[in-house]
């Protein structure tokens, strides 16, 4: 049996995500996911919160809250609303776990050993009215490349690049405002990136199955050049530094910076799971323990792209162990919030928890995924949701499903019917879905999202077409036993689309399989549109579920409208 391993971007603990952040990480995984599993792949689906580091200890400082419980109650929320969107993990971890610590600590060690790991005195920014250094997002400043304001110290928002504390113009402290500051020495840990940088363009050079955006994002910074990455930091929330099983003289007081341990959680996640369950983490991650035949995909955001192309292929790569990498590193771009961004910090845009307190999690799922911002930023607007729901969900699958199913229960005694012989619409039915089945496997094979839900929406519509041109309601007059080969097939659509809908949108997938009797909706069809819409038994007992998808009205979008915003911030 394939085995295929699955991880996302991994969410930061500081709040619950927004749509942006799921539409291209956390869903996309799920999907394909659940499409694996339902081709009979042994599948594990790893994620977990990303707990260390300046963002956790900045928001449980505004939450007044010490970090761990903020971290406790952060993850509790964020595995609520994820079991909410339907993204079945296998195990959601916690990057402050114990594995997770351990691991760290033994990469480091391992890089230390070959000769990687450099102590250095840095001169950092310390301000004097917080009485503490200023690591990564603790300063914000002008970014020295494109003179965004409010530029953070890791990363500017504006242009992407990475950034250095000490490269930011005009700085502050992002605790207090202060810009008393001063530039005080502290020692810390370099991981010397320069002295990898072959084997990484070599390590990238082979991932052949890498998609362009990700390739160009990975060259774009080796190319610039790999610096030496300070891997330490001065702050007291993390995975502590040691040496021979003692805290590292010198370190007491620090942790690894939250980007060296972040990575190492998907295979810390993945020992969680282990303990947890049972499993057998090795036969994932270690090469020599099976792992070389697993394939390993995994899905983010372009801003994370850079640390899963250069800073943790460094890391696994300088331990000289046999770790595995990922196969597939599927990158998105930005989903906007009109013609601006979300923000969490600027809480603008949608987030996970309002989202599912106004329509169900497949409403959602099913946009984002046709929506995908798979080959350009695209933006989420009031407008297209609605016009997206109403017309794929609700006009074209949920009134199909519903149309037969009322049909079957009325005219046919809420039974599969038996009689007739296919026909030439049949025929004709049976090439078409065929053709779909195939288009829309490998689309998802090849993780072109956008298209995958553009061939399952020609699917339905096939079918509607089909029922429309059939007209069961009709021939039923003249010809029972005709209208009951089309309405034997017409069920067997709706149990068909039931199946391959699952992995975009699950629950409505399940309510679908509950309509008929003895089906559990599972396995992937194959490409045989005469055998696909002829399973069904005949005599099996068939109900129509509630109305599947309610449409979206006008007096909703204003009201989100004027709750979210919309258009009017399109430049905030
Ligand atoms: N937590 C970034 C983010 O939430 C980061 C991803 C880590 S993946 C190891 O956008
Ligand atoms: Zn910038």
């Amino acid at each position: 049996m394939p085995r295929t391993l699955i991880t996302s971007a991994l969410p930061y603990i500081n709040g619950i995500k927004h749509l942006g952040n799921l539409a291209g990480s956390q869903l996309p995984a799920d999907v394909y996911a659940r499409f694996k599993r339902a081709r009979g792949d042994e599948v594990l689906l790893i994620c977990a919160t990303d707990e260390h580091g300046t963002p956790a200890e900045l928001a449980a400082a505004a939450a007044g809250q010490d970090v761990r419980t903020y971290c406790d109650e952060q993850h509790a929320l964020q595995k609520r609303v994820g079991d909410g969107f339907g993204l079945s993990w296998d195990w959601f971890g916690r990057s402050s776990n114990p594995p997770n610590h351990r691991l760290t600590q033994h990469f480091c060690e391992a890089l230390e050993q070959n000769g990687l790991i450099e102590e250095r005195v840095d001169r950092m920014i310390y301000s004097l009215d917080d009485g503490r250094f200023l690591p990564d997002r603790y300063v914000e400043g002008t970014c020295p490349h494109c003179a965004f304001p409010k530029a953070r110290g890791d990363q500017c928002d504006n242009c992407g690049r990475l950034l250095d504390p000490m490269d930011l113009i005009d700085p502050y402290s992002a605790v207090s405002g202060s810009k008393n500051l001063e530039v005080r020495d502290t020692r810390h840990l370099y991981l010397l990136q320069s002295k990898l940088a072959d084997r990484i363009r070599a390590w990238l050079d082979s991932k052949t199955d890498f998609p362009a955006l990700t390739k160009s994002i990975g060259y774009k910074h080796l190319d610039e050049g790999l610096i030496d990455r300070g891997i330490t930091r001065d702050l007291a929330w993390g995975v502590p530094v040691m040496k021979d099983g003692a805290p590292r003289p010198g370190f007491e007081r620090k942790v690894f910076y939250v980007w060296f341990d972040a990575p190492i959680e998907y295979i810390g996640a993945t020992v969680e799971w282990s303990e947890a369950t049972g499993g057998n983490w090795e036969r994932w991650w270690r090469t020599d323990k099976g792992a070389d035949e697993v394939r390993y995909v995994e899905f983010m955001g372009k801003d994370n792209v850079a640390f899963h192309t250069v800073s943790f292929p460094a890391t696994l790569l300088g331990s000289e162990e046999p770790w595995k990498s990922v196969d597939v590193l599927k990158s998105f771009n930005w989903l906007n919030w009109y013609g601006g961004k979300f923000s969490t910090s600027g809480k603008r845009g949608v987030f996970m928890d309002a989202a599912l307190e106004l329509l169900p999690a497949d409403y959602w799922r099913w946009y984002l995924t046709a929506n995908a911002p798979e080959s350009a930023d695209s933006p989420f607007t009031w407008e297209q949701f609605q016009n997206t729901v109403n017309s794929d969900l609700a006009n074209v699958l949920g009134n199909f499903v519903n149309r037969i199913l009322k049909f079957a229960e009325t005219r046919f005694d809420g039974v599969v019917p038996a009689g007739g012989e296919p026909g030439e619409l049949e025929t004709k039915l049976f090439k078409d879905i065929a053709a779909g089945i195939e288009a829309l496997t490998a689309s998802l094979e090849g993780m072109t999202f956008r298209k995958a839900a553009q061939d399952l929406r020609d699917l339905w519509v096939t079918g509607n077409g089909y029922l429309t041109e059939a007209a069961p309601w009709t021939v039923i007059k003249t010809d029972p036993e005709r209208a009951a080969m089309i309405v034997r097939t017409g069920l067997n659509l709706a149990s068909l689309f039931g199946r391959l809908s699952a992995p975009f949108i699950p629950f409505t997938a399940a309510h679908i399989a509950g309509a008929f009797e003895g089906d559990d909706g599972a396995g992937w069809p194959q490409a045989d549109g005469a055998a696909e819409l002829s399973r069904l038994k005949l005599g099996c007992k068939v109900t129509a579920p509630p109305v599947l998808f309610a449409k979206i009205e006008d007096a909703q979008v204003a009201e989100w409208t004027a709750r979210f915003g919309g258009g009017e911030d399109a430049s905030a």
